[in-house]
């Protein structure tokens, strides 16, 4: 019974109003408004079950970004270790990235086969990554970029594409790579003939035009003495980022046994992380050292 009105318990007014109250304080809408049904202009974009989740991102104007931050040309290592460094924060803070790489001002993110973050929603795959990658590269920036201030705040578009086998995603991978390269080699050369020849350039492009692989690496190596195969290889392979246990030294202050106490100790922890690499994905060697990419659990 009710202590107050002396009606049984579950039929007390009070005691309802008191639920009702801690229903609509949860949260727990108890009728649709009339406003509703717009969410029925919601579109549906939920990715397909079972394909390889990519979302790349790139940076907006990024040629005028490298100009008025005075990147160096062709490469910025400091530019390009900021965009591995906010990479791996995306993948650190977000749910179920497998494989990233990246090269110039673009990053591709490849989520689990059987992901199921954020009930596969592409809009959420897509701003999600865009966004934690666009504040980073704002926070981390002053890191890399010791003595150059942050002129205004960079953007990065974003896409969604999906893969439905893994060759398909391998490919799609070698042709980030492949564009990686074939820029690479034509900036090597077009900047050396600018910085080291002097052209200007609508000349360096004339004399560029028409040419093929093997003739850009005999003019950086007849005229600049450069072998291509020697340039960093961030630069001609990009960068791959994928999850490995890494050792971490930290030095922790010692509680136990009481006569040790105050003193300072290294303590070793293992920890999963995303880390870089500069080499070949195009290849099946990179794929079968790291089968546990492309497993059928991921
Ligand atoms: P978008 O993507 O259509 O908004 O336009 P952009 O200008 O971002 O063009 P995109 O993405 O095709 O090309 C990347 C530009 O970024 C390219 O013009 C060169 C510049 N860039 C990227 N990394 C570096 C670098 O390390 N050094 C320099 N100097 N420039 C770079
Ligand atoms: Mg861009
Ligand atoms: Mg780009």
């Amino acid at each position: 019974m009710c202590a107050s009105c002396n009606v049984k318990v579950r039929n007390c007014l009070g005691v309802t109003s008191v639920i009702l109250r801690r229903f609509l304080s949860l949260g727990v809408t108890m009728a649709k408004s009339k406003f509703e049904y717009v969410r029925d202009f919601e579109a549906d974009d939920t990715c397909l079950a079972h394909c390889w989740v990519v979302v790349r991102l790139d940076g907006r104007n990024f040629h005028r970004f490298a100009e008025k931050h005075n990147f160096a040309k062709p490469n910025d290592s400091r530019a390009l270790h900021l965009m591995t460094k906010c990479a791996q924060t995306v993948m650190e803070e977000l749910d179920d990235i497998v494989i990233a790489y990246g090269q110039s001002d673009e990053y591709s993110f490849v989520f689990k086969r059987k992901s199921n973050w954020f009930k596969r929603r592409a809009s959420k795959f897509m701003t999600h990554v865009a966004s934690q990658f666009a504040s980073s590269y704002v926070f981390y920036w002053r890191y890399y970029f010791e003595d150059q201030p942050l002129l205004y705040p960079p953007g990065f578009d974003g896409r969604v594409v999906l893969y439905p086998t893994n060759q398909t995603l391998k490919d799609y991978l070698s042709w980030r790579q492949a564009d990686c390269h074939i820029n690479n080699l034509y900036n090597t050369v077009f900047w050396a003939l600018i910085q080291k020849s002097g052209l200007t350039p609508i000349q360096a492009q004339g004399r560029l035009q028409g040419t093929l692989a093997a003739d850009k690496n005999e003019i950086l190596f007849s005229e600049f003495n450069v072998n291509y195969n020697h340039e960093p290889l961030m630069y001609r392979k990009g960068t791959v980022l994928i999850w490995q246990k890494v050792d971490e030294v930290t030095t922790k202050e010692v509680k136990l046994p009481a006569e040790m106490e105050g003193r300072k100790m290294a303590v070793t922890r293992t920890r999963t992380k995303p880390v870089p690499f500069h080499c070949d994905i195009i290849g099946d060697a990179f794929w079968k050292k790291h089968p546990e990419i492309l497993d059928e659990d991921s």
